[in-house]
């Protein structure tokens, strides 16, 4: 994929606008003592949405659309919501909408994407839920090509935009839990992390795990992950999952990150969905549940290519 297309240019100041606004809305939304310790989700009765610490809750009401990895592929995004009809949908009822990370970096058109999410966050609210991923990091940025996308498009002003993205990023959520059953983020399980509350509050080597760690097929706890360039990224395997569901009371994990699994369900508890096709190697897939009925296994989300 090369820089071949950019949408109208949004003029740096009202990106870095945009960004600062979408953070202090973020920030806002926090709230405290939700999570009582050793709560599972089996006892969080709330009949709202609510945000404690890096975790967004999803009452037991409507339905929710997960998406995976867009990387800078606005197109896809587009398709995806033209798919689904959200915004139709989220005009009359009540479904949440949320992107599992890694919006920039590898194609043509970062921007493009946050633009067009922030903008749905501004209009839905809450009920667009974007958590972070790896790639919602600025020195990732510099490696994977959105600090290229953002100097070719601004020129020297590309350091303010940089800066607003940075102050953005830092105020994502990084795990969605369902009141049915479902426990959604990025990467994957974490080592050493339990219980509802320790997930919200994952922050440094815990954080890391979350967003960048990998299913291995043949591991049964945990083991580094060299791939990922190494000993503080792990894989996990069927029984680090199911003693992380089972520490949550959830029943599955969604979760994005592994193009070459998008679409597969594992240990009938797991589900990975990316939603660029990556230059025509990946399934662009999304994942939809029904809030409203428990989750019991992974067949219970109807995962659907696009
Ligand atoms: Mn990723």
């Amino acid at each position: 994929m090369g820089f071949f297309v950019f949408m109208p240019e949004i003029p740096a100041g009202a990106l870095a606008k945009l960004l600062k606004e979408s953070a202090a809305a973020l920030a806002a939304e926090r709230s405290e003592g939700r999570l009582k310790p050793g709560v599972k989700l089996a006892g969080l009765r709330s009949a709202e949405l609510f945000r404690q610490g890096g975790l967004v809750f999803l009452p037991r009401h409507g339905r929710v659309i997960f998406f995976g990895d867009v990387h800078g592929d606005l197109y896809a995004l587009e398709d995806l919501l033209k798919a689904t009809r959200f915004e139709e949908k989220a005009g009359k009822g009540r479904v949440f909408l949320v992107g599992l990370g890694d919006y920039v970096d590898r194609g043509p058109d970062g921007v493009g994407v946050m633009v067009r999410l922030l903008g749905l966050r501004k209009k839905f609210g809450p009920r667009v839920v974007l958590v972070r991923g790896d790639h919602e990091n600025v020195g990732v940025n510099e490696a994977y090509g959105f600090a290229d996308e953002l100097r070719l498009r601004y020129g020297k002003a590309w350091r303010q935009v940089m800066g607003a993205f940075r102050g953005l990023y830092s105020s994502l959520p990084h795990v969605v839990v369902t009141g049915n059953g479902i426990v959604a983020v990025h990467g994957g399980v974490p080592e050493g992390v339990n219980g509802l509350s320790g997930l919200a509050y994952a922050s440094g080597d815990a954080l890391t795990q979350i967003l960048w760690n990998d299913s291995g097929e043949k591991v049964a706890g945990f083991a580094p992950n060299w791939q990922r360039g190494g000993d503080g990224i792990k894989l996990f395997g069927k029984k680090a999952l199911e003693d992380f569901l089972d520490s949550i009371g959830a029943r599955v994990l969604v979760r994005a990150h592994e193009w070459d699994k998008s679409g597969e369900t594992m240990w009938g508890r797991l589900a990975t969905v990316f939603s660029t096709d990556y230059g025509g190697r990946a399934r662009r897939v999304y994942a939809e549940a029904d809030l409203e009925t428990r989750i019991r296994n992974a067949r219970d989300l109807a995962v659907k290519d696009f």
